[in-house]
């Protein structure tokens, strides 16, 4: 299977469907429990990863892959670390000791599914599980290319990027933070690994820097639109629309972006922030109309 990943033209509800169905399909054949009794660990991480999420971060993967005609099966090897990390995330956020949340993506959390400990080893394996995907010869032939995938990986998940955001997320429990740390945290916690599925297929197809900037450019501002549209819904959404229990950054006393601008300002933000995410696609032209339409869907999505 060479193809890129959509050969012809199509309609982003139907690109972003595919990306999740196709995404499940790898992430399936990927996680398959072995006969011994570790297989409870499997169990758990294939729980939680083939819940059912938006597949955002894939969808952006395959969309940044389809502008320079990236083959699908390598992008979707990067499409499905991309998503084992954002569950790993999902996982240890719900735990007792961070969120302890009950509900995610419309079903128990893993650690009340399962056990505290077995949430925890099950999102050690994912995060682990995906390095090891984005090192196989199967995602790119050139070391090289593997290498700035896992190392550009490591810098948006770690504690320069989403583990460093989240650390300053639990201090902002204590603490108050002014607008400016605020946006520093989500771009760190959210936004770090949007940017890194935005760029993944200029990575895969050693695209030349100028894509990459502008693809970095798109990714910074959906980056933090999402995180508005997230904080929006938590303030007007419902636990049956988003899958989670929504109003807890408000009962944690959390300041966020909502609670220091307000809703409409906030609104007006997020519009405008999506605005600029899509004048930095112009190079693309017409190649990038799925990634345009992507940015709009994030600020006016209800889950
Ligand atoms: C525990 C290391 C560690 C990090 C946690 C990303 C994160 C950091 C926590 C998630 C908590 C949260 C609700 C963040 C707001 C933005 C966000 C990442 C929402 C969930 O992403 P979606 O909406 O979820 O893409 P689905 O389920 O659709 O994949």
């Amino acid at each position: 299977m060479t193809e890129p990943p959509w050969s012809e033209p199509i309609s982003f509800p139907r690109a972003l469907d595919q990306a999740a169905r196709l995404t499940d399909e790898a992430l399936e054949r990927l996680l398959i429990a072995p006969p011994g009794l570790e297989a409870r660990v499997y169990e758990a991480m294939r729980y939680s990863a083939l819940a059912p999420g938006k597949r955002l971060r894939p969808f952006l993967v395959l969309a940044g892959a389809g502008l320079f005609g990236v083959a699908r099966r390598c992008a979707l090897q990067v499409a499905a670390a991309i998503e084992m990390v954002h569950t790993y995330s999902l996982i240890h956020d719900d735990l007792p000791a961070m969120d302890n949340s009950e509900l995610r993506r419309g079903r128990p959390t893993c650690h009340r599914q399962f056990d505290e400990a077995t949430a925890i080893l099950a999102g050690d394996g994912l995060l682990t599980t995906a390095f090891g995907l984005l090192a196989d010869p199967d995602t790119h032939g050139d070391p090289a290319v593997r290498c700035e995938l896992v190392s550009e990986l490591a810098t948006a998940a770690g504690a320069a990027g989403m583990v460093g955001g989240q650390m300053i997320d639990l201090i902002a429990e204590r603490q108050s933070l002014d607008i400016g740390a605020i946006t520093r945290l989500q771009r760190m916690k959210t936004g770090a690994l949007i940017a890194f599925s935005c760029e993944a297929g200029a990575i895969l197809a050693k695209a030349p820097g100028e894509a990459r900037v502008a693809l970095r450019g798109y990714a910074h501002d959906l980056g933090l639109a999402f995180q508005i549209a997230d904080d929006l819904l938590d303030v007007e959404g419902s636990a049956d629309q988003t899958g989670k229990p929504v109003g807890a950054d408000a009962a944690a006393g959390k300041a966020t972006f909502v609670s220091i601008l307000g809703v409409e300002r906030a609104r007006a933000q997020a519009d405008l922030l999506i605005r600029q995410a899509v004048a930095h696609l112009d190079l693309f032209e017409q190649r990038a109309e799925l990634l345009r339409e992507a940015a709009r869907f994030v600020i006016t999505r209800r889950t």
